[in-house]
């Protein structure tokens, strides 16, 4: 069956680890993967981001790569990759996978061979006889010593930094790439591909985070890999298609690693929507505020050419907790989040659980969170003297692990019959995939129902964006597409607003005009004018 092209596609970002268990070892599986691909079909997945599923020590979850050619053992084996592969399309759904090119793990061969001063492998990875003063995006230093030699590792000390000058290394990504796309995937997630190039490795001005930042952050040696990596690989298969993760863009940028004529990616994934809530940092959140966020996502819907739409992904919270409310109105702000993911210009991304309002962990003992990032934080938090209180807050609010509980497919779990390599949520009992599929009203449902409008839509699919109405709590905006307009209306509170101004049209989602005009809590609605 065809898939469908990426920019008329819905894509859902499946997590491996936590998905599904076919083995009951704990850890979510391909074939677990390949068991629910109906699920996924009939909730209208066109196309699957798979997070890494590649050989790794699992220091960070697999974004620590030690054979970009390989399936960890834990995920399955090569035959059933290309098994998914073939199983998906067979569906309609197409395959994209996470090209994690920044870094490997410290155990890829590449890097125990460069340790060695003569090895050929040296500058694969960025070695130093001291270090600057760089900090890592996961707290600290991002130096570590071997020998008497530094080497750089922008994430953490088991993810060296390939040297994206060293042209033997551009080689290298272009078979891996070749590698997986001559297997039938669609193309590519590229994790942190802003970063990629260290135009010098001097010292950087001093920063709360990030120091260093000017050296890396957005280069042109950046954007000429990837020309190269369009120009010699990805044009090279009909409708394969990139996303890129470019941490620190602003819409401008967006748009010089995008534009058509740049002859780069095809979409990124932008933050500044997701650091409306954060002062400084994703680990001092403040009160979510409905209009400072909207006012990003209206910016970037009017400036970038094309975005890629998401509100949460395995880093971070689950965003029914974060921007809705997962206690009294959780399946009306879920809901209401929905409609504000699938309705506006640009590839909608799902991340596993959200179409069921999957909430934050929630999490009463340090010991449960697993995530390498969150671990960091929280000691030098203890370092720098936060108090206990603190350091908790920061795990509860900005832990990774928020998004990584696994799937609850049933009130018992149905995830895993074994030990579940990360607790899962108590909540699993009313919030899962089996009682949303049986009710009518579930927020599921409601997914399914918006997805069809979306994909028979081609004023939701091609037409244009106009902002109509911002205010704290209320929002407008209409998608115009030759004489056809929807008007998309949010309330983004707990509280019942008056309907801005009177709009005509026929109400094809939501109660429109049934309740005198009034949106009642974190309700959603869309107006046709035909
Ligand atoms: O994340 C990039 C990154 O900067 C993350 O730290 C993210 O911005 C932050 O956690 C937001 O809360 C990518 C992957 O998505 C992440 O899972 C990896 O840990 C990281 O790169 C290193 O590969
Ligand atoms: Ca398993």
């Amino acid at each position: 069956m065809k898939v469908a092209n990426w920019k008329d596609a819905v894509i859902y970002q499946i997590y491996p680890r936590s998905f599904k268990d076919s083995n009951d070892d704990g850890i979510g599986d391909i074939p677990g993967i390949i068991s629910k691909l109906d699920y996924l079909k009939s909730l209208g997945v066109d196309i699957i981001w798979l997070s890494p599923v590649y050989d790794s020590p699992n220091d960070d979850n697999g974004y620590d790569i030690c054979d970009y050619q390989s399936i960890h053992k834990d995920f399955g084996t090569m035959e059933d990759m290309e098994n998914l592969i073939n199983e998906a399309k067979n569906r309609g759904i197409g395959i994209i996978m996470d090209l994690v090119i920044n870094h490997t793990s410290d155990e890829h061969p590449w890097f125990i061979q460069s340790k060695d001063k003569t090895s050929p492998y040296r500058d694969y990875y960025i070695w130093q006889d001291k270090p600057n003063n760089w900090t890592s995006f996961f707290g600290g230093k991002a130096w570590s010593k071997v020998d008497d030699s530094y080497y750089l590792h922008l994430f953490s000390k088991k993810q060296p930094d390939l040297n994206l000058k060293n042209l033997k290394v551009i080689e290298e990504i272009k078979n891996i790439m070749h590698f997986w796309l001559k297997k039938g995937i669609m193309g590519f997630r590229c994790d942190v591909i802003n970063v990629i190039y260290k135009t010098s490795l001097a010292n950087g001005k001093k920063r709360l985070v990030l120091t260093g930042l000017e050296h890396y952050h957005s280069q042109k040696g950046c954007h000429d890999i990837l020309k190269e990596l369009r120009k010699d690989v990805m044009d090279l298969y009909p409708n394969a298609f990139t996303v890129g993760e470019t941490v620190l863009v602003n819409t401008k940028q967006a748009n010089e690693l995008i534009l058509p004529e740049n002859k780069e990616l095809n979409m990124v994934f932008g933050f500044q929507h997701m650091e409306t809530d954060q002062i400084n940092n994703k680990w001092f959140k403040t009160k979510f505020k409905p209009k400072k966020f909207m006012k990003t996502i209206f910016k970037w819907q009017e400036e970038v050419f094309w975005n890629a739409n998401y509100l949460e992904n395995h880093d971070q919270p689950r965003s029914v907790s974060r921007f809705g409310d997962d206690k009294k109105y959780h399946s009306e702000s879920a809901k209401m989040l929905a409609v504000l993911n699938l309705t506006l210009k640009g590839t909608p991304y799902i991340y596993e659980g959200q179409e069921i309002g999957m909430t934050n962990a929630y999490f009463d003992s340090l010991e449960d969170y697993q995530d390498v990032e969150s671990k960091n934080i929280y000691q030098l938090a203890k370092k720098l003297g936060f108090p206990k209180w603190l350091r908790y807050r920061l795990l509860r609010t900005a832990s990774r692990d928020n998004a990584r509980q696994p799937v609850q497919w049933d009130a018992t779990f149905g995830f895993t019959k074994g030990m579940s390599w990360l607790k899962e949520n108590p909540n699993k009992r009313y919030i899962n995939v089996l009682d949303n599929l049986k009710n009518e009203d579930s927020i599921l449902n409601f997914y399914k129902e918006l997805i069809k409008l979306r994909k028979s839509s081609d004023i939701l699919k091609k037409g244009d964006f106009k902002r109509v109405y911002l205010s704290k709590h209320v929002f407008v905006y209409e998608r115009l597409f030759e004489a056809k307009k929807l008007t998309i209306i949010l309330n983004m509170s707990k509280k019942i607003h008056r309907y801005p101004f009177e709009i005509d049209g026929k109400k094809i989602l939501g109660n429109y005009k049934e309740e005198n005009n009034k949106l009642r809590p974190y309700e959603a609605v869309i107006i046709s004018n035909e």
